[in-house]
């Protein structure tokens, strides 16, 4: 067997990284020509991988290590749970005091009346989850009918395929298919699809497309509206300031279930503990991951109000995951939001970090191949144009310049994601002041070089 460490060269780790590992949302087979990138260790917000560059994690690995890595309190309590009690499961009328704990904390950091926590192991699970909620919900009340859910296109709750049917990534649609009763409605993308509207009457007339829906859907059909408060994966989609006040309105109005997915923005990446706060929405039903450990331990939960814990209480719920509140994981998230409250990590971001990073971030809007700049909280992000004034796409396929600019990043040491021609970050919530200026620095560089290459191959042109 062969031995493999942190060590071995490079090209060699490489190589039987391509003959055995296939890697999510790759062509794996490009791997071969073009090995992954390996990276070794990690602190604070630097990334180091297997050549020694010092890679500044404007992404928080997949938005989620809000905390910075390295936190040896972490490992400590993981192995000191490790040896009390390293798995019990919470079947059959059996608890543990981890599950008990998180639970606990989870009931009071949320707002409004969430107070009910169901446990899985990521995002993916907890929306499935929550399409086995609402639709329980709704039999039990005696409404059976009630099974169909508005989701948005272009949002991301997934890829499981029952949650990547939720969401509305039509790439993943294509490849396994859809599930019964889900329903999208157009995102409010002001930027890409506003056209000549104002950003207010964009929101307004995306928000209004979820009360045609239930009508034409019929209200006796219509169990639950889900999305992201901010849509993370979609590009950083910051909706304009009336589109969520009148998702709520409706909701209300047809007393349709509101599940906020707090999958991103929990946890104090939009400038609160989460982003129903930041955007004004009270929702029935929240899925949380990521941030609740900081990436350190696999785990996430399907958090429910009063109202939905009461009904779901009287019969007995068919569902659950053999690590549904795994005790490390939940030890792991136990203490990571300790951190994160008692260190002050999440007001420090949203009263001196998030300021600073909008007002740096901003700046780079002057740049000739930057249109729209945008930020809340912890997370922006940029979108690329080869004419600001009209707002126009590059007349190549969506993505291509995108991906040159985040190979600059990658070149200058950056870790800043393209989503199609929007360029995005989230970077680690104990970002100081200094690594922003890095990170800016790092981005304009590669702004700047993925333009020139951009103009050399000719693809500074609009659609048209
Ligand atoms: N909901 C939201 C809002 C998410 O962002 C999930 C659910 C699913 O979580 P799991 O733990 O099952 O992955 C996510 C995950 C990307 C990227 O490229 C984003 C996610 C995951 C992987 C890649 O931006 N978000």
């Amino acid at each position: 067997m062969t031995q493999i460490t942190n060590h071995m060269p490079t090209e060699e780790l490489q190589r039987l990284d391509a003959a055995h590992h296939m890697h999510p949302f790759t062509t794996n087979d490009e791997l071969e020509k073009k090995g992954a990138r390996v990276i070794t260790r990690a602190k604070g917000v630097t990334l180091t991988d297997s050549e020694g560059n010092e890679i500044l994690d404007a992404m928080a690995g997949l938005w989620c290590v809000n905390i910075g890595y390295g936190r040896d309190e972490l490992a400590e309590v993981s192995s000191r749970q490790m040896r009390e009690l390293p798995y019990y499961n919470t079947f059959f009328q059996t608890t543990h005091v981890p599950a008990i704990a998180l639970a606990e904390r989870l009931a009071e950091l949320t707002p409004y009346d969430l107070n009910h926590v169901f446990f899985a192991n990521s995002g993916s699970e907890a929306n499935d989850t929550n399409i086995r909620i609402v639709r329980t919900y709704w039999q039990e009340k005696g409404q059976p009918e009630k099974t169909v859910i508005i989701s948005r296109k272009n949002a991301y709750h997934g890829s499981s395929v029952a949650s990547s049917a939720l969401g509305g990534m039509s790439g993943m649609h294509a490849q396994s298919g859809m599930i019964p009763d889900i329903h999208h409605i157009d995102q409010p993308n002001w930027w890409a699809e506003g056209g000549d509207m104002s950003p207010e009457d964009f929101g307004l007339e995306r928000a209004q497309q979820l009360e045609t829906a239930i009508l034409e859907l019929g209200e006796d059909k219509v169990a639950a509206f889900i999305g992201e408060p901010v849509q993370g994966a979609g590009g950083v989609i910051v909706p304009p300031s009336t589109y969520w006040p009148e998702i709520q309105r409706i909701c209300d109005k047809y007393g349709i279930l509101l599940i906020a997915d707090e999958v991103i923005c929990g946890f104090g990446r939009t400038g609160n503990w989460f982003g129903s706060q930041t955007m004004g929405i009270k929702p029935d039903i929240m899925t949380v991951a990521k941030g609740l450990s900081s990436g350190y331990a696999p785990i996430s939960a399907s958090i429910v109000n009063d109202k939905v814990a009461a009904v779901l209480g009287a019969c007995e719920f068919n569902h659950g995951y053999t690590y549904s509140g795994h005790p490390v994981a939940c030890a792991v998230a136990l203490e990571n939001l300790r951190i994160l409250d008692e260190e002050g990590i999440v007001s420090h971001a949203a009263e001196e970090l998030a300021p600073y990073l909008k007002e740096k971030f901003e700046s780079l809007g002057d740049h000739p191949m930057v249109g729209e700049v945008k930020v809340v909280g912890m997370m922006g992000s940029l979108a690329l144009t080869p004419d600001k004034t009209t707002r126009a796409k590059f007349a190549v396929d969506v993505g291509t310049v995108g991906f040159m600019v985040r190979e600059r990043c990658f070149a200058n040491n950056l870790i800043m994601r393209h989503v199609g021609d929007r360029m995005v970050i989230s970077p680690p919530l104990v970002i100081t002041k200094a690594e922003i200026d890095t990170l800016i620095l790092r981005a304009r560089k590669a702004l700047d070089e993925g333009y020139e290459n951009v103009k050399k191959a000719g693809l500074f042109k609009a659609m048209s």
